[in-house]
């Protein structure tokens, strides 16, 4: 009789850890009905809950794979740890079959990944070709410039723009300080982005949507909203002295009350401002005007809808 390697229990390891590892599953699983954010907004419109869909599905995605590799990291260390007597092992440098597992399994994930970001983005990325109303957005430093059209392109006579001056106020975004973009629930809003001067980003946390703002580039995307409310709204690319004060709300009104708000802004700005209107939303108005005029760029005008 040799002393060699003593067989080691395989059954009853085997039978724990099954059930144990159904009953994880399981639970990320069914978990995903109700899936926790994951740190991210649900989405206050039809495109941020697509793209928090996806980042639910990835981290859920992950925690599967990471309880697998941790699974088997643990189920080797308890199965095959030293006993007293054992022996060198067998050593051997290859196996082909698990290198073609461990090398498909990967590709196979980071294919999905991709397949899933790109039917995603797709969706978000797409644009009616009906929008209910359509918003041109200027940035600049250091503020933006909300201009409504219809959807044949008729500018409305409504706009909402920064007017304070670039100085550190460090309110909250939905203070009245800053300028509010207001859009219909329901309803497919048109977001034409451009920029004035230096590179910024539109950023709004809870539609889990952000774009760049380039000179000399237009960018057009949809915003759907399915929550009324009011959201912070900030740029999201480094841009100068006063980035921090470039900072707005998107306030979403039912369908009938965004109508009558457009209405009223109409009336009030074109009896307050003649030809050109302007509305100011803080509380020191004075130099608003010559920086309006100075920051009327030709991109926003050449933006077309
Ligand atoms: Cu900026």
């Amino acid at each position: 009789m040799t002393d060699g390697p003593r067989p080691a229990p395989r059954r009853p390891i085997r039978r724990r850890l099954v059930p144990l590892l159904a009953v994880a599953g399981g639970a990320l699983i069914l978990g995903g009905c109700q899936a926790p954010t994951f740190g991210a907004f649900r989405g206050a419109t039809t495109q941020g809950h697509d793209e928090f869909k996806l980042w639910v599905g990835l981290m859920i995605a992950g925690l599967v794979v990471a309880a697998i590799v941790w699974g088997l990291i643990f189920f080797a260390l308890a199965r095959y740890r030293r006993r007293s007597g054992d022996q060198m092992p067998r050593q051997f440098h290859e196996n082909l079959p698990i290198e073609i597992v461990y090398t498909t399994i990967p590709i196979l994930i980071v294919a999905g990944i991709f397949a899933f970001t790109v039917v995603t983005e797709n969706e978000i990325d797409a644009v009616s070709s009906h929008p209910a109303e359509i918003v041109h957005v200027l940035a600049y430093r250091w503020g933006w410039r909300f201009s409504y059209y219809s959807p044949q392109g008729r500018a409305q006579g409504v706009r909402i723009e920064t007017s304070a001056e670039p100085r550190l106020l460090a309110q909250p975004a939905t203070s009245k300080q800053y300028p509010q973009l207001v859009i219909p629930l329901g309803e497919t809003t048109r977001i034409v982005l451009n920029s004035a001067d230096v590179v910024h980003g539109f950023y709004v946390p809870e539609f889990n949507f952000s774009r760049l703002a380039q000179p000399g580039v237009t960018n057009r995307f949809d915003f759907t909203p399915t929550r009324p409310g009011v959201y912070r709204g900030q740029c999201s690319t480094y841009c100068g002295l006063y980035h921090s004060e470039m900072l707005f709300s998107v306030r979403v009104l039912p369908a009938p009350k965004f109508t009558a708000w457009l209405a009223s802004e109409q009336s009030s700005q074109a009896a307050a401002a003649g030809p050109v209107a302007a509305k100011t939303t803080a509380a020191t108005t004075t130099a608003a005007g010559g920086r309006a005029a100075v920051e009327t760029s030709s991109a926003e005008r050449g933006a077309g809808s």
